[in-house]
C-alpha cells in the first residue's frame, strides 16, 4: 500500500488529496456484490442433498469475490471435496483433507473424480480449455454454475442450474440453504471425504519417486517438494506462463484457504514472473514471495531487477532454467517428433551471475539437496534474490504428464 501525504497540492495544482471524490466501498474489490435469485438457490440445494459423490470445481472467481474462507467452511460443513483450477488453487487449503487438487489438463486426483461425481457444482470458472481439458472432462455431467459473469453460462459447457451472482453471497446462500440438511449430508458424505484423503496418500505414494527425485539435472517435482517444504502458510508463489505455472499449479500446496497461489492465466503471457513478484511484494509487504519463472519469460523483463532494487523490494525469482522455450519444444518433440525443433532454443545463460551484476542476490543450484538451503538464503535477503535452477534440457522430459493437445483432432472436435 502507498501511503499519500494528507496534502500533496503541488504548486501547479490548486487542490489537495482531501479535495477528491473517493467512495470508500471502491477501495475494495468488488465494490458491489449481488445474490442468485432464491429459487435458483433452492433448485441447486435440492440437487446438493441427494447427490452421492458431488464435487466443487473452484476457479478464480472464488479470489476474486474473497471467498476461499466461505467455501472452505461450506465444503468442510457438508464434507463435499473440492478441485481447483490454476487460478482457484487455495479455494480450500490443499492440506485440506477435503482438496481434491488440480482439476482439467493436468491433475493428481481430480479428473477420476470428476467422471465417478454425479454432481457438479462450479464456481466461478469460466471452464476453459485448459480447465475442461478441451472440453472432454464434464460432458454429460449435472452441473450447477455459480458465477458472476453471466456470459460465461453454457459457454463452453451446458448447465442444469444456473446461479447468476457474486460467489461469496451464493455459498453463503446455499450454506443457509442447507442448514437442515448439513449434519445429515455430512454424516453420509464423511467415507466419500475419507476416500478422497487416502486417494491423494495413494497418489503421493504413486509420484514419489518425482517428488523426491536426488538426480540431476533437478527434476521439477522435487523443486516444487522444496518449496512447499520452505515457504511458510503466509507466504506467496507467483507463476509465470510457460512450464512454471502448470508445474505450480499441479505440485504446490497452499496451507491456508485464500490466494496464495498467484499465475497470470487469462492470457497467460510469459514474462509475467518478475512484474508478479514484485506486485505481490508491494501487495503484501513483509510476507515471502517466490515466483516461479522460464528463462524465457525471465528473459524478456528482467531489466526491471532494476526497478526492484530502487523501489526496495523484498522477492525470490526462481528461473527454471532448461535453456529452452520448454513448453514450445516438449510439444514440437510430442507433435513432430525427435529433433524437429524450431526457434525453441535458447543460450545457455547464468541467471545468478546476470543477478549478481545487476546487484541482486543470485544463487545457482544444481544439486537437488541445496534447493532448501537456497530458497532459506534467498528468503532471508534485502533485497531482490535470483535462484537459477538447472533443469533437464530433454524435452522428452519437460511435460508434466500427457498433454491432450498432442491428440488427433477430429471432426466436431471444440478446439480453442
Ligand atoms: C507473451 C507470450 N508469448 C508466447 C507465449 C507462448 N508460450 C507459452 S510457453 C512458452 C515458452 C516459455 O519458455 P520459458 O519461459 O523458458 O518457460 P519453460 O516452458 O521453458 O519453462 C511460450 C513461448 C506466451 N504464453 N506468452
Ligand atoms: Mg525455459
Amino acid at each position: 500500500m502507498v501511503d499519500l501525504p494528507e496534502d500533496i497540492s503541488h504548486e501547479m495544482f490548486e487542490f489537495s488529496v482531501a479535495e477528491f471524490f473517493g467512495a470508500e466501498e471502491y477501495q475494495s474489490v468488488p465494490a458491489f456484490r449481488t445474490r442468485p435469485a432464491a429459487d435458483d438457490i433452492a433448485r441447486a440445494a435440492a440437487l446438493l442433498a441427494t447427490a452421492q459423490r458431488p464435487i466443487i470445481l473452484a476457479g478464480g472467481g472464488v479470489h476474486l469475490s474473497g471467498a476461499a474462507d466461505a467455501l472452505s467452511d461450506f465444503a468442510s460443513a457438508l464434507n463435499i471435496p473440492v478441485a481447483h483450477t490454476l487460478t482457484g488453487k487455495g479455494a480450500i487449503a490443499c492440506s485440506d483433507d477435503l482438496s481434491a487438487g488440480l482439476f482439467g489438463r493436468y491433475d493428481r486426483i481430480a479428473n477420476g473424480l470428476i467422471a465417478e461425481s454425479d454432481l457438479l457444482l462450479v464456481v466461478g470458472s469460466k471452464l476453459g480449455e485448459i480447465a475442461t481439458k478441451r472440453f472432454t472432462i464434464l460432458n454429460g455431467k449435472t452441473i450447477i454454475h455459480l458465477d458472476l459473469v453471466a456470459e460465461e453460462f453454457n459457454r463452453t459447457t451446458p448447465a442444469d442450474v444456473v446461479l447468476w451472482g457474486d460467489v461469496k453471497l451464493g455459498i453463503e446462500d446455499l450454506a443457509r440453504e442447507l442448514e437442515p440438511e448439513a449434519a445429515g449430508m455430512h454424516a453420509k458424505l464423511a467415507p466419500y471425504r475419507d476416500e478422497v484423503k487416502s486417494r491423494m496418500a495413494k497418489w503421493r505414494v504413486e509420484v514419489a519417486e518425482k517428488l523426491e527425485d536426488k538426480g540431476t539435472p533437478i527434476g521439477m517435482g522435487r523443486l516444487l517438494t522444496e518449496i512447499n517444504s520452505v515457504l511458510p502458510a503466509d507466504g506467496y508463489l507467483v507463476a509465470d506462463g510457460g512450464f512454471a505455472a502448470h508445474w505450480g499449479g499441479l505440485l504446490f500446496d497452499t496451507k491456508r484457504p485464500g490466494r496464495a497461489f498467484v499465475p497470470d492465466r487469462g492470457f497467460a503471457s510469459i514474462g509475467y514472473g518478475l512484474p508478479g513478484a514484485m506486485g505481490v511484494a508491494l501487495a503484501a509487504p513483509g510476507a515471502p514471495v517466490l515466483s516461479l519463472t522460464g528463462d524465457g519469460g525471465f528473459n524478456m523483463v528482467l531489466g526491471d531487477l532494476e526497478t526492484a532494487r530502487r523501489v526496495g523490494l523484498n522477492f525470490t525469482v526462481i528461473v527454471v532454467n532448461n535453456a529452452a522455450s520448454g513448453y514450445v519444444k516438449a510439444l514440437q518433440h510430442l507433435v513432430y517428433g525427435e529433433g524437429a525443433y524450431h526457434a525453441s532454443d535458447l543460450i545457455e545463460m547464468d541467471y545468478s551471475a546476470i543477478a549478481g551484476a545487476m546487484g541482486c542476490h543470485g544463487i545457482r543450484v544444481e544439486d537437488p539437496e541445496l534447493i532448501a538451503d537456497a530458497l532459506r538464503e534467498a528468503i532471508a535477503h534485502d533485497g531482490p534474490s535470483v535462484i537459477d535452477v538447472v533443469v533437464t534440457r530433454d524435452p522428452a522430459k519437460m511435460l508434466p504428464g500427457v498433454d491432450s493437445r498432442a491428440v488427433t483432432i477430429k471432426k466436431g472436435d471444440r478446439i480453442a
